[in-house]
């Protein structure tokens, strides 16, 4: 079939972002919407999703807000039937929601690397198994899921969360083997460094005023010498999303300005 720029648009779909009130998660969304598709999302609180819903209400987006936390498998399932009934199976899951805990792993309780795994791996898997079913038997879908650099490397202070995003990528490498056959495309994004509330604390300024050390080094170590914003990583979601991917399986899209491929400026 040739080419259309038609393959980019999501007319019809209906795209599942989990943890998207703001951040990330957020603007994915907002391009998925501008693609065409309906937005659903979810977050741990109502307070929040009503937050949400006027975040997209003020860009003219109609979306429409679930409280569930995505660690309980069954709050999970039954979101997943109430979006089912009232705004149509999920055609397009992005596995946003995530937490890290930057605590060096020797002091690390058990808990504190439970609650990470579990937010960020087994979410993921749990919001996998709930929307599988009806792509299945639609015999289409796609899921993205949120990796990380992390998922590639790691760093002090986070290995909970590395541990995490490096199961994530295998986790989508899995879906991908196991559904592929059903037209169900399974991907990643691994966002680089991004400007969000997660990353807040690696950005704060100096007292002196000057740019946190991790900031700096980040700069350097980062061909692109900047941070990313939620807004770079729109573009690849909806290609990810969209039929313009459809032989793309079990791929973790990297969105980090190059700092993957780079040793980093010579101090
Ligand atoms: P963020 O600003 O901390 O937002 C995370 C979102 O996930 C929040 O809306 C949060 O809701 C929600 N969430 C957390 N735990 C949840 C749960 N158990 N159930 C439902 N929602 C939950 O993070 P972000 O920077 O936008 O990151 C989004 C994703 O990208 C995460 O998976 C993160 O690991 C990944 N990522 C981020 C970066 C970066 O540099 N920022 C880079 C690579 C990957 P609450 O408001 O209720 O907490
Ligand atoms: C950290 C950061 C990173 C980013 C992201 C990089 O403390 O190193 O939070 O983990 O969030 O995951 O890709």
């Amino acid at each position: 079939m040739a080419f259309d720029m038609k393959n980019f648009r999501l007319d019809g779909k209906v795209a599942l972002v989990t943890g998207a009130v703001y951040g990330i998660g957020f603007e994915i969304a907002r391009a998925l919407a501008e693609a065409g598709a309906t937005i659903v999302f979810n977050d741990r609180t109502q307070d929040a999703v009503d937050q949400g819903l006027a975040n997209y209400k003020e860009l003219g987006i109609q979306a429409h807000g679930y409280v569930f936390d995505v660690t309980d498998e069954e709050a999970v399932n039954a979101a997943v039937a109430r979006i089912n009934d009232e705004v149509g199976s999920v055609d397009i899951l992005v596995n946003n929601a995530g937490i890290i805990k930057r605590i060096p792993m020797v002091e690390m309780s058990a808990a504190d690397w439970r609650q990470v795994i579990d937010i960020d791996l087994t979410g993921p898997f749990i919001m996998a198994k709930a929307v599988l079913p009806a792509m299945i038997e639609k015999n289409s879908g796609k899921i993205i899921n949120i990796c990380s650099m992390m998922s590639e490397l790691g760093r002090e202070t986070v290995s909970a969360y590395a541990a995490a995003k490096g199961g994530l990528k295998m986790l989508t490498r899995n879906i991908c083997s196991e559904y592929g056959e059903y037209n169900i495309q399974c991907n990643g994004i691994g966002p680089g460094y991004i400007a969000t509330p997660q990353t807040a604390p690696l950005r704060e300024k100096q007292a002196d005023g000057s740019r946190h050390p991790f900031d700096q080094f980040i700069i350097a170590k980062t061909p692109a010498a900047r941070w990313g914003t939620p807004d770079d990583l729109a573009g690849p979601a909806v290609f990810l999303a969209s039929e313009a991917s459809d032989f793309v399986n079990g791929h973790i899209l990297y969105v980090d300005g190059g700092i993957l491929a780079y040793i980093g400026k010579q101090p």
